[in-house]
């Protein structure tokens, strides 16, 4: 028995580890939050990595097929969240493209996940709040904007320009004027004007100053530089849109470079030398591709392999390569890199075919590199639903060693949104023994496996449980998983507390050791009292009173005390699976059929009362003669056929013969007839089935003298 309680409480522990390990094959425990209950819908992104990442811009892009997002989301991108796994720790995003074009809706969202691993790793998009406070305003160049969320904390670097002047916590900037001296019928010099920043509309403008002569171009110049980037591989990426205000033979120099990496020539420059006939892009030398002007292109520079690697694309709002770069492959990079916008040329060399330009920029951002970028994909939409659970047992009290029923229904509150993948976790606690459920298989090692609850409905599982202990036991069901988020967890939980009490199963026996069927001769009732446990039975008292027709002469008791004339056996304390003995001898004194009933009872309750009490009957023979005679009154006379004996009494005078032998007796089932005599009893009888009988019986030691005939 001691064993079996070991092995149990060493499979349950068995359980917990298994449910709380990660080498366990239980389904990991996946929380129900939904990250507000203003939010109505969310998708969910499963992102699919090849390496494990850290604080990594992941990208998604969601285009007009993901109907129910767009008849959802708040036309300015306002109520846009993201969360990590468990649907409420929000994550920073930043929002690079948003156009609610009906029908041609599309979106590019950034999201910084600060641990992707390899492998999967669900996060979701939560929208549909229409009062909700917008993050991050991105004012668009051409006219309106949207809330794009927050970019400093999603990118290592960031700007969106917005404001009215440029961020100097994040820039340096650089404006020159240029000197120009000439012969034009003696010596000049003039100062040109000087380049200028203009941060306004959303965008940065940086210009080189304008030309002073028609002939010629000549111009200030100016930059912007970021502060260091000491990551070794990153990706840069700007909306930008150069201009050309000369003719073909100006010289037109806009440059997206990355300072801090050589091995590259010059490079990011569109040009447009007056020996070319179109403006150009220069890539370790003029590439001969033509560079598309005053439109909004995207630049996307790439340093990877350790910073050993570098790649330039140019593309147009459709994304579209404007260009194939070759890709260089053995740059060396400094610990700290500068991103530069520029425009005109520090390097003047004298010439008066000196370069200028005008750059605009919408937002520059840095995100982290790897040479396997995660992808994404999207779910469909969910709403949330509320799964309330409860749990109820049958009722008490409850006795140690019985069993309990305990039933828990999962309901899925929500009108429309079906509940899929819904777990609960019910282990029994130490001191209930699993003994059935109803789940059909779906109730294992702790776990309920539900499934899909749709939505309005409920699913009931009975759990019946062995109470193996004494006192409190708590028992828990939690929902632990559901596809869908549920905020409101505060019903996802229910427990019930019940106290079991001790309880002892007695059982009581009794019977005769020695049956006669004869009054004048001694019996004794054999009372046996066993406890069946499981625990102690406290005060056991058997009450045993002697019936009528019994006359007590002596007792034997294994424990404790019988008392004859209440007819109380006090035994006290009885441990579980021990037994204690009475044996009460007495004297039969009647021919009616005798009952003795004995009754055990404990303060310890008893789970099965009816083996408590147990009856014994003896039938004594009748006498076979019995009458009244003037002299001596009522008497009766008994024959022991078997034992060839007799017996004459007279219960008024408290006289009987005892048994005697006899001398002669003649029997059968119709007639009989004997005789005894000795020096004190003198007895002739006879007697027949009809009725008609003689007796005469004489003790001449007592006086008593009796002449009998019956009819
Ligand atoms: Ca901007
Ligand atoms: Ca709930
Ligand atoms: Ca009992």
């Amino acid at each position: 028995m001691k064993g079996k309680v070991l092995f149990r409480n060493l499979a349950i522990l068995i359980v917990i580890f298994l449910m709380f390990s990660s080498a366990g094959g239980i389904k990991k425990i996946k929380a129900n939050d939904w990250y507000d209950t203003n939010w109505s819908y969310r998708i969910p992104v499963t992102i699919n990595s090849s390496t494990a990442l850290t604080d990594y811009q992941i990208k998604v892009v969601i285009d007009s097929s993901h109907s129910d997002f767009w008849n959802h989301v708040q036309s300015d991108a306002k109520d846009v969240r993201f969360t990590d796994s468990d649907g409420s720790t929000p994550f920073s995003y930043w929002i690079e493209k948003w156009d609610t074009t009906s029908g041609s809706e599309s979106t590019t969202i950034w999201i910084k996940v600060p641990s992707i691993p390899n492998g999967t790793k669900t996060i979701y998009l939560y929208y549909g709040n229409s009062s909700a406070t917008g993050n991050g305003w991105h004012t668009n160049p051409d006219g309106g904007g949207w809330y794009a969320g927050d970019g400093d904390n999603t990118f290592i670097f960031f700007d969106d320009f917005e404001g009215t002047s440029l961020n100097t916590d994040k820039w340096d900037s650089v404006t020159s004027s240029y000197t120009y001296t000439y012969w034009w019928w003696g010596w000049h010099t003039v100062t040109v004007d000087t380049g200028f920043i203009d941060v306004s509309g959303g965008q940065i403008h940086i210009s080189s100053g304008s030309d002073i002569f028609g002939f010629g171009i000549i111009g200030g110049w100016a930059y912007i530089k970021s502060n260091d980037i000491t990551d070794n591989e990153f990706v840069w990426e700007t909306r930008y849109k150069a201009t050309n205000r000369y003719d073909t033979r100006g010289i037109n120099r806009n440059r997206i470079i990355v300072w801090g990496v050589t091995g590259v020539s010059d490079y990011g420059i569109f040009d447009n030398r007056w020996d070319h006939t179109t403006l150009q892009y220069y890539w370790n030398g003029w590439t001969g591709t033509s560079a598309t002007l005053d439109s909004w292109m995207k630049s996307i520079e790439s340093l990877s392999s350790n910073g050993s690697f570098f790649s330039w694309d140019v593309k147009d709002e459709s994304g579209n390569s404007e260009s194939d770069f070759p890709k260089s492959t053995s740059v060396t990079s400094s610990t700290n890199k500068n991103i530069v916008l520029q425009c005109g040329d520090s390097d003047h060399t004298g010439s008066i075919n000196d370069p200028v330009g005008d750059l605009y920029a919408d937002y520059v951002f840095v995100r982290k590199h790897t040479s396997n970028e995660p992808t994404t994909s999207l779910g469909g939409e969910e709403e949330p639903v509320d799964l309330s659970i409860s749990k109820t047992v049958s009722s008490g009290p409850y006795y140690h060693g019985e069993n309990v029923i305990f039933e828990i229904t999962v309901t899925n509150t929500s009108s429309t949104q079906d509940a899929t993948n819904v777990q609960v976790m019910d282990i029994l606690p130490s001191g209930l023994s699993y003994i059935s459920d109803d789940s059909s298989g779906s109730y294992d090692s702790g776990i309920w496996d539900i499934g899909t609850i749709n939505a309005g409905e409920s699913k009931t599982l009975h759990i019946t449980a062995e109470l193996d202990t004494l006192g409190n036991i708590t028992n828990t069901a939690t929902i632990t998983s559901c596809d869908q988020g549920d905020p409101v967890s505060s019903n996802n939980s229910d427990g019930v507390t019940i106290n079991v009490l001790p309880s002892a199963d007695l059982e009581l026996t009794k019977t005769i050791l020695n049956p006669t069927t004869y009054v004048e001769e001694d019996i004794a009732y054999h009372i046996e009292v066993t406890n069946y446990g499981p625990d102690i039975a406290q005060d056991v008292v058997v009450t045993d009173v002697l019936p009528s027709g019994v006359d007590y002469k002596s007792h034997v008791a294994s424990q404790g005390t019988y008392n004859s004339n209440t007819g109380k056996w006090d035994i006290g304390t009885l441990p579980n699976g021990s037994t204690v003995t009475l044996d009460i001898t007495v004297r039969i004194e009647d021919y009616n059929p005798i009952t003795n009933t004995a009754t055990v009872t404990s303060d310890t309750t008893d789970p099965a009362p009816g083996n408590n009490t147990s009856s014994v009957t003896i039938d004594v023979e009748d006498p076979l003669i019995k009458g009244t005679v003037p002299r001596e009154g009522y008497f009766e006379f008994f024959v022991d056929r078997e034992g060839k004996r007799w017996l004459l009494r007279i219960p008024d005078k408290e006289y009987t013969t005892g048994w005697m032998p006899f001398d002669r007796l003649r029997a059968t089932n119709t007639f009989m007839s004997g005789r005894y005599a000795d020096r004190r009893f003198h007895l002739l009888f006879d007697w027949y089935s009809s009725g008609r009988c003689h007796l005469i019986f004489n003790d001449r030691r007592a006086g008593i003298s009796i002449k009998f005939a019956g009819r």
